[in-house]
């Protein structure tokens, strides 16, 4: 029998709720973090990470993957700039690496990460779960923000779902629409106001997907081989949610697009974060297939399930349940370890962590970040370590 899984948890530092103490009561051994403090692009010093590293280790844990060292928007737009964030990009790196800190995530969102309407929506068990909701969007983006030539990317019927949505929710729940879709990067209490986002999208006027597909590329040729010579496996977060919005490019949805991070710069350091989640959320994706395909590049897990609803809105659902099987996913996940053991490789406890949770029972008493609730989290973790003992046994 070879390792399992690493169980990891994501925290967002000294300043969140949940405590390192209480997640090491949920079985986790590994912790998730990124220091949500230094402003993007700036470099992490060897005394801040080694700060953080020794808060960590001083629970009984490990900090087992940086999520995430972000991508400075000089890089996505590939502007003259590019290089001296590129350049600091890699001293922090380097940094990782001294502190033994060797998995990195990142993302290549325009402007954005995630993007959801609510995130209280209440399911019929009054828990409450994060949603997506196509109509809500479609609002916001042609009826608040106002976006030029908004209404291109919207039918008629598209168009007019919107209007009624719009229509139908009083004054308090548009603003609270606007500070939703606005929040800006995990961790940060950040909300960019209609103004600020409006410049960024101008920024954007240049970098269709194919100049953001590009911009990757450019910058996992200019970063790998230091990764690479540092022992860091980069792995990048697919979009979420898996298509454009706002008229912003997104490239990281699909397989192929998957396909094409991996060969853009080939060595095991330019892996992939392989999330359900976010994956999920397309019906054409075939979650089950990718691990199959693409496993020996996933360097990191994150595990969840979406419930897709019809005109491209989903909500997140139980880990279990959902629109993808992710019996089917495990399944393929411990045949990727079995690989990884045949062929000699080392790194056969791949980090995974529960992505996202409910909020549950005591979690309404605590103010966390979004989807990052403590007791609907830790039976995310019980369901999916009990799903992964179950099927190891049964095939191996
Ligand atoms: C949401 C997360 C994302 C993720 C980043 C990775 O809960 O999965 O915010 O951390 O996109 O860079």
């Amino acid at each position: 029998m070879f390792s399992n899984l690493e169980q990891t948890f994501r925290w967002f530092g000294p300043s969140d709720a949940v405590t390192l103490a209480a997640i090491r009561q949920t079985g986790a051994t590994g912790i998730v973090n990124a220091l949500h403090h230094i402003p993007c692009g700036d470099i992490w010093s060897l005394e801040e990470i080694k700060l953080r590293d020794d808060m960590i280790k001083a629970a009984g844990m490990r900090w087992s993957v940086v999520e995430s060292v972000n991508i400075h928007e000089s890089i996505k737009t590939g502007t003259k700039q590019r290089d001296e964030y590129i350049e600091k990009y890699i001293i922090t790196l380097k940094n990782l690496s001294e502190a033994g800190i060797k998995t990195v995530c990142y993302n290549f969102m325009p402007v954005l990460d995630w993007t959801r309407t609510n995130i209280d929506f209440r399911l019929p068990n009054n828990a409450s779960a994060l949603r997506y909701h196509a109509p809500a969007v479609a609002a916001f983006d042609l009826y608040i923000l106002e976006r030029e030539n908004a209404f291109n990317d919207f039918t008629p019927q598209q168009q007019q779902d919107a209007k009624t949505y719009l229509d139908s929710i009083s004054a308090e729940e548009k603003g609270r629409l606007v500070n939703t879709v606005m929040a800006g990067l995990p961790g940060t209490g950040e909300v960019l106001t209609i103004d600020e986002f409006k410049d960024h999208l101008k920024k954007y006027a240049e970098t269709d997907a194919k100049a953001l597909k590009e911009n990757l590329a450019y910058f996992l040729k200019a970063i790998i081989p230091d990764a690479e010579g540092l022992g860091i496996k980069m792995c990048i977060h697919p979009d979420d949610p898996p298509f454009p919005i706002f008229g912003l490019p997104r490239v990281v949805s699909t397989e192929k697009d998957l396909l094409d991070v991996v060969n853009a710069c080939p060595s095991v350091s330019n892996g992939i974060t392989f999330c359900t989640g976010s994956l999920g959320a397309r019906a054409d994706n075939d979650l089950p297939g990718i691990v199959n395909r693409l496993g020996t590049h996933i360097h990191f897990l994150h595990l969840r399930n979406v419930q897709r609803e019809p005109g491209g809105s989903f909500y997140e659902a139980d880990h279990l349940n959902g629109s993808s099987d992710m019996y089917a996913v495990m399944k393929n996940v411990i045949l990727e370890q079995k690989k990884r053991l045949e062929s000699g490789r080392d790194d056969i406890a791949i980090p995974m962590r529960p992505d996202h949770g409910h909020k549950l029972l005591d979690d309404f008493n605590y103010s966390t970040y979004p989807g990052y609730s403590i007791i609907g989290r830790l039976k995310g973790l019980a369901e999916l370590r009990g799903l992964e003992m179950g099927i190891k046994r049964s095939i191996i």
